[in-house]
């Protein structure tokens, strides 16, 4: 494996942390106070071609080769200015896009990918119900053929984007008697469809990014938008997490990143004692801490995305290893500049209370910490592969 980054990466990543400085940082906490979506920057995102680099050229997109490390790339100088914003890599193409492109047929990928590259529609995808978080096979959501159609009815809820979104993919028991074999996948036209209703959730973070419920109410969906084949469901689900649970990774490591450039900042500039604070070797402690754990992070996420680029989609084990680490090291580097910061950390002058909010996002969001360490236990212990 090559540790550098191309001089084409290198390049790549000063566009975007020069485009995150100017664009995102001075309003990323006004924006999170706001609730406000800035569907302006995920537009400019798109022309910028930062939702095509997973995407072939032929729909759109920039990808020879290098796509998953690119977006990796991307994804980390993005949450490093907002990890709301981060979301979008997601929601256009590392979600959706590439399951279309995965599994569909050519009429589709021509109809909607380059549009999600793009961002002239905004995507999402609906898993998650009520009672189905974790356990993804208990969802109730079916879909009954009838005629042209297929009639969709149930809840989804956590879906990001999703009172915004022009294009949802949405799975749902085709037969529910089949289990793991009876799920099947669609590709909704939100706006385009009657008997869809969304609703708002509040959280507390990740503010500027958000969040809603799907009800489906007898939507009829016409039969084309059947993704792949019936019964297919459930493998696109975890195919399709196993990408986007990348750029969670990589947003991950943005937000821990920003905790230590705070840091940073504030110990050569504060002074008690005499001395600035970075002096105290309790807080070098806490630095040391982070800048480790902050390279060791990316440098899983880097390896997953590696792999990926070289046609290992299926790496479960890997992917869950980047996933499962830089959720937790965003959470503690958060925790570590918050008691570096202090009371200033906690008031709403320094960004480091939004990072400290949207941290810990990463220890829930597309498979907690839990279920990830359950898919490398069982792995490790022989139980169950997590590469297939
Ligand atoms: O063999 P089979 O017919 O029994 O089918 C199994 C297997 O073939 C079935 O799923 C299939 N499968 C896979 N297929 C292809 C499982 N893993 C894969 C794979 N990698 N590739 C069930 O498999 P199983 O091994 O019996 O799994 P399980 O015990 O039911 O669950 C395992 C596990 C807990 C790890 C899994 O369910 C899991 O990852 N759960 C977490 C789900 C999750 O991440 N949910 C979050 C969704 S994201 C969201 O809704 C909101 C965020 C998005 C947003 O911001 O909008």
């Amino acid at each position: 494996m090559d540790f550098a980054l191309t001089e084409e990466q290198k390049a790549m990543q000063e566009m975007a942390r020069s485009f995150a400085d100017n664009e995102i940082v001075p309003f990323a906490d006004k924006w999170d106070e706001e609730h406000y979506y800035p569907r302006e920057i995920v537009t400019k995102m798109g022309e910028l071609g930062f939702f095509g680099t997973v995407i072939p050229e032929e729909y759109g997109g920039t990808n020879t080769g290098s796509g998953f490390m690119n977006m990796t790339i991307l994804s980390e100088e993005i949450a490093r200015a907002s990890s709301s914003i981060r979301v979008a890599f997601n929601m256009q193409t590392v979600g959706p896009g590439l399951s279309i492109l995965r599994y569909g047929n050519d009429t589709q990928k021509q109809q909607y990918i380059p549009l999600l590259v793009s961002a002239d529609m905004v995507g999402c995808f609906a898993i998650t119900e009520p009672d189905a978080g974790s356990d993804v096979l208990a969802i109730k959501t079916t879909a009954v053929l009838d005629g042209d159609h297929y009639v969709l009815n149930g809840t989804k809820t956590w879906v990001s984007n999703a009172p915004t979104a022009d294009l949802c993919i949405v799975y749902a028991y085709t037969e529910p008697e089949k289990k793991s074999k009876g799920m099947s996948t669609f590709i909704v036209e939100l706006k385009n469809v009657s008997g869809v209703s969304t609703q708002v959730l509040e959280k507390m973070g990740t503010r500027s990014s958000i969040t809603g419920a799907v009800i489906f109410d007898d939507t009829r969906v016409p039969r084309e938008n059947l993704l792949g084949e019936p019964g297919d469901g459930i493998k696109h689900i975890f195919t399709s997490l196993n990408q986007t649970r990348l750029s969670c990774a990589a947003g991950a490591v943005g937000v821990a990143q920003a905790c230590l450039d705070s840091v940073t900042r504030y110990c050569t500039e504060r002074v008690q004692f005499g001395q600035q604070v970075g002096q105290f070797q309790m807080n070098q402690d806490m630095i040391a801490n982070m800048a480790v754990e902050v390279q060791a992070a990316r440098l899983l996420t880097y390896q997953a995305a590696w792999q990926k680029d070289r046609g290992q989609l299926n790496n479960g084990l890997e992917t869950s290893y980047a996933k499962y680490f830089a959720g937790e090291v965003a959470a503690r580097a958060a925790h570590s500049a918050m008691k570096i910061l202090g009371a200033y950390g906690y008031s709403t002058e320094y960004p480091v209370a939004r990072y400290f909010r949207d941290a810990v996002l990463y220890q829930i969001v597309e498979g907690t910490a839990n279920i990830q360490k359950m898919i490398i236990a069982m792995d490790q212990l022989g139980y169950r592969k997590a590469n297939r």
